[in-house]
């Protein structure tokens, strides 16, 4: 169903287009109906029900992050005792919290915590911070080596997507990142700007601020893709990765203390990157051993600590690239370039295809907007949000 036109994006003007969905959201929030889709999910009926197949065409992961954050809240009311930590793998049945001095304790979650946050499929992943009690070991020693969960806090913003499978499906992957670090080679194999634009989006959409590393500069001259995502906002570095050169040093003091996940192409240098970042850390085995064959092995999200501060979140999440959860005019707004013309359009909800007196396809022609972005908002449009309409 298309949406609605009229002048409900009118209240966007002049918004900054760094922002994500949730602060768009939060400047129409009057627009109910637009916000249900992303939490429809398989085990949450009664919402399926009362909001029908208008969720279909709505979008974006706010409502579910605001559930979230409103229950988290609420437990946390009647929860303040234990130690605080964050979720930094799984293991079987059991949850793997790194307190604050370091230690893992492998974790359970209590049942009425569980029952709690019940319509939400994974209620908790890696990155939540949450507050433990100790349960005593079985001979009496000490309390150690067991924790059980009893609160969870507010998440910052999540990396989640739809399933690809079955679009009604909501899958978080991970909370409370501070990066999105996005690897594309400058060859062997080619830059793919479709690509860099859709992670690009899908951190945009998910309120995770996201950096661009072009690998194997020593192939070829980066300038130019480069300036483009420079030109966006988007900090941009350019390395080599295998013998580590170019900015290599800029990129590991910009990560530094972060919270990062790495996304790219199978063979681009994601893993020789890591390596030439953090020689010394554990992230490294994670992010090695997924080298050539292998890949499906990881099948639950964990994250690593780094030298220096900060963590690597390897998830298998990200390793599917599809824009998902938002409509086509979520994506314009989204994309820096496009929205920063949106307004200038005659229409308040142009799509940038048709439409007469389009702003955006007037700076294609001329060149302010890069034919490129302006290719990959086209196919995403095309080929990833179809589907949900
Ligand atoms: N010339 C050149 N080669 C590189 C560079 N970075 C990585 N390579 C080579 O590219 C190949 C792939 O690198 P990996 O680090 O395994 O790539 P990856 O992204 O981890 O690949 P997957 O694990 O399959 O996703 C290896 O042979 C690296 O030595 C670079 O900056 N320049
Ligand atoms: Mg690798
Ligand atoms: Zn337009």
């Amino acid at each position: 169903m298309p949406e609605p036109s009229g002048h409900k994006y009118k209240g966007l003007k002049g918004v900054q287009a760094r922002q994500g969905l949730g602060r768009l959201r939060r400047a129409n929030s009057k627009d109910e109906a637009r916000t249900g889709g992303w939490e429809r999910h398989h085990d949450d009926e009664a919402f399926v029900e009362s909001h029908g197949h208008k969720q279909r065409t709505a979008n974006g992961g706010d409502t579910l992050l605001a559930r979230f954050n409103r229950l988290a809240g609420l437990i946390a009311e009647q929860e303040s005792g234990g130690t605080p930590g964050a979720i930094c793998g799984f293991a079987g049945t059991s949850v793997q919290v790194r307190l604050d001095d370091g230690t893992e304790v492998p974790c359970q979650v209590r049942q009425v915590l569980k029952k709690r946050i019940s319509g939400v499929k994974n209620p908790l992943c890696v990155g939540d911070r949450v507050r433990i009690e100790r349960t005593a070991t079985a001979d009496g020693a000490a309390p150690g080596g067991e924790g059980v969960i009893t609160a969870v806090c507010a998440r910052a913003n999540q990396l989640a997507r739809a399933d690809s499978h079955n679009r009604a499906l909501v899958h978080v992957f991970a909370a409370n990142l501070d990066c999105l670090v996005v690897v594309s080679a400058l060859a062997e194999p080619d830059l793919k700007h479709g690509l860099i634009d859709r992670y690009l989006l899908i951190a945009a959409a998910n309120d995770i601020p996201a950096t661009l590393v072009v690998t194997k500069v020593d192939l070829g001259d980066p300038a130019a893709p480069v300036a483009l995502y420079r030109g966006l906002g988007v900090p941009t570095f350019a390395v080599v990765a295998n013998t580590g050169g170019g900015d290599l040093d800029a990129l590991r003091d910009h990560l530094r203390g972060k919270t990062c996940v790495v996304a790219g192409q199978s063979g681009v240098g994601k893993s020789s990157l890591i390596n030439a970042l953090y020689p010394h850390s554990a992230a490294r085995i994670g992010v090695v051993a997924d080298a050539g064959h292998g890949r499906h092995t990881t099948t639950s999200a964990r994250s690593y600590p780094l030298e220096g501060g900060g963590r690597l979140v390897d998830t298998p999440g990200i390793r599917e690239c599809a824009v998902s959860g938002i409509t086509a005019l979520d994506a314009a707004l989204l994309m820096p370039d496009l929205a920063a013309l949106h307004h200038a359009c005659h229409f308040a909800d142009c799509t940038h295809s048709h439409e007469p007196d389009c702003a955006v396809l007037a700076a294609v022609a001329d060149g302010r907007i890069a034919a490129s972005r302006f290719a990959s908002y086209r196919s995403i449009v095309a080929e990833d949000l179809t589907e949900q309409a």
